[in-house]
């Protein structure tokens, strides 16, 4: 298991507000390395089955409708402490309640369109990495 890689989306909100390069930088700054990239945009079906394991939580279809509203730009990024280190880059889910300086409190509009997502641990760092890039694509 890859334990020094994690896995992001820069949400529909923050590609259509201008962000990706602010954010991308704040990254890279933070000790990340790209090791794939890619501009893409998710299907309903797709948006469906990334966020599958929120399929019965009230808000699972605003969430499935913003993820495959726009583009988004999706990444894998290495650093040790990878998983941890970018959740605390990024901030809480709220931006409200995030630490000044994270990514969420600094572009982020709401709960829901909180502009960043980050993997919650190494293994669904794999998976979620697998659903976006085949190995060709990794470097
Ligand atoms: P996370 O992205 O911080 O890991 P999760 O609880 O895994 O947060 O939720 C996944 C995504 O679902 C969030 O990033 C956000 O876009 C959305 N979401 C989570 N909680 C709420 C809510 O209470 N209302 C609306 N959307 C939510
Ligand atoms: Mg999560």
């Amino acid at each position: 298991m890859k334990t020094n890689q994690t896995f992001t989306i820069i949400k529909p909100d923050a590609v259509s507000n201008g962000h990706t390069g602010a954010i991308l930088s704040k990254i890279a700054e933070a000790g990340f390395r790209f090791k794939a990239l890619k501009m893409t945009r998710l299907s309903q079906t797709a948006a469906e089955a990334f966020y599958a394991v929120h399929n019965e939580r009230p808000f699972f279809n605003n969430l499935v409708s913003f993820m495959a509203s726009g583009p988004i730009v999706v990444a894998v990024l290495e650093k040790d402490n990878a998983v941890d280190d970018f959740r605390t880059l990024i901030g809480t889910t709220d931006p409200e309640a995030a630490a000044e300086g994270t990514i969420r409190k600094s572009f982020a509009s709401s709960v829901g369109e909180n502009a960043i997502h980050g993997s919650d641990s190494d293994e669904n760092a794999v998976i979620e990495i697998a659903f976006h890039f085949t190995e060709s694509e990794q470097f």
